[in-house]
């Protein structure tokens, strides 16, 4: 893997193909398994048989070569593959910006949904090629693919946000959104499991 430094870059394009949902030139790539979910998804006894059952490639991160550093505007795209575990849809960990900074999604392919929670009220944003979701500051976020093929999105956000996956292990993100018998998708409150 290509290390990359974290350093100011000079005025620079970025090339963005929507139809490849890639960013050139590119800096860091993630890629998130399922064994890196540990304790997001309801049904754990799920979780732990999809990670002995091939561990896959739920979603992946490719940003371009700005760096996530105070003052600088980042973009990344994330690709979430197709699939649910236990009846709920795969989705990214999700976090909260420890200083409570904005950040903005534009939908590039698929249909997915942008969930996002404050520690009392959880809103929805439905997300398609062309929309974007605004992501007010103090929001956590995660992002769910609730479609039958990828769902990506670009992403731009202050360098220094920073990432707390913690605060929403602690807190959770207020719903779930599971697949629903008609093929499409429904929620439940996190906490009691009731239709929300
Ligand atoms: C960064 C931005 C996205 C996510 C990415 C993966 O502020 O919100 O680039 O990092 O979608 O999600 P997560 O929750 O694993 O970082
Ligand atoms: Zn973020």
């Amino acid at each position: 893997m290509t290390e990359y430094a974290i350093q100011p870059v000079p005025p620079m394009s970025i090339r963005f193909d929507a139809g490849a949902a890639t960013l050139s030139p590119e800096g860091p790539t993630l890629t998130r398994r399922m064994s890196d979910l540990e304790g997001l998804f309801r049904d754990g006894d799920a979780w732990r048989t999809a990670v002995a059952d091939g561990d896959p490639v739920v979603y992946s991160v490719v940003s371009s070569p700005v760096p996530e550093l105070d003052r600088e505007l980042p973009q990344s795209i994330t690709t979430i593959e197709a699939g649910s575990t236990g009846g709920e849809f795969w989705m990214t960990k999700g976090h909260q910006h420890p200083n409570h900074q904005g950040e903005i999604y534009l939908g590039v392919a698929g249909v997915g949904g942008l969930l996002m929670f404050d520690g009392t009220d959880t809103r929805w944003l439905d997300m398609a090629p062309g929309v974007i979701g605004y992501i007010p500051p103090g929001w956590a976020h995660r992002s769910v693919n609730v479609g039958d093929a990828p769902y990506s999105f670009l992403a731009v956000y202050p360098g220094g946000a920073g990432h707390d996956y913690g605060w929403v292990l602690e807190h959770g993100m207020g719903r779930r959104v599971l697949a629903d018998a008609a093929g499409g998708h429904r929620f439940v409150d996190c906490r009691t499991g009731e239709p929300a």
